[in-house]
């Protein structure tokens, strides 16, 4: 199995730090999604990384849909199984994934249009999404004394990208999540390696 991937994307840096942390082997072949290259579009033909392609040739998207599938190739290590636990991990999944399309949005906007056309407004709002998430996450921290399960490695993979796209702009008065994010790199020792960089 091979990953198209990109190192900048939280997407596809919670896949890269699930898949190590489950022993899932898998082949890299970095890819540039601006430029939509024939391979990616030819897997997925939404042209978005992280995609996952089988042995079979068969694409695999969005990372959700990987996380699943290589959560079924480790027998079962990547959700918890009971009712409530499960919901909580598929929630917090659920939300840094979506803090991170807010992110990596407003990263559009700013990176890839000319200036002239960039609408300030709609980069606020991006941000406001951002940042009342990472309140309530902050507030409600998710904890880190039991085993690491996809939603772990989805606010990971958000934080890093913050601090790479948005380097000293999250953080504030959010000090449980600062703490949040050091003892997650104590406990998943390659997260300095596997997250968000260019
Ligand atoms: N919901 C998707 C989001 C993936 C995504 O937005 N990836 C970005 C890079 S971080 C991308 O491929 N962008 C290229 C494009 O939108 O054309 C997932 O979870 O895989």
């Amino acid at each position: 199995m091979k990953l198209l991937f990109s190192p900048a994307s939280p997407f596809v840096a919670k896949v890269r730090m699930a898949a190590r942390h489950i022993g899932v082997s898998l082949d890299y072949v970095q890819v540039d999604a601006a430029n939509q290259q024939d391979e990616l579009l030819e897997a997925n033909p939404l042209g978005k990384i992280p995609c996952l392609v089988l042995d079979s040739g068969r694409g695999i998207y969005d990372s959700k849909v990987i996380m699943r599938e290589i959560d079924r190739k480790s027998g079962g290590k990547l959700f918890p199984t009971n009712g409530e636990a499960l919901l909580d991990a598929e929630l917090l999944e659920s939300l840094a994934d979506g803090l991170s399309d807010c992110a990596v949005a407003g990263q559009y906007e700013l990176r890839l249009r000319p200036e002239e056309k960039i609408h300030q407004p709609w980069v606020d709002r991006q941000w406001s999404k951002v940042s009342r998430g990472l309140d309530h996450l902050n507030n409600n921290c998710p904890s880190l004394s039991g085993e690491l399960y996809a939603g772990h490695f989805a606010l990971a993979g958000l934080l890093g990208y913050l601090d790479l796209r948005y380097e000293g702009k999250w953080q504030g008065a959010r000090e449980n999540l600062v703490k949040w994010q050091s003892d997650f790199a104590k406990k998943f020792a390659d997260y300095d390696e596997l997250k968000p960089q260019v």
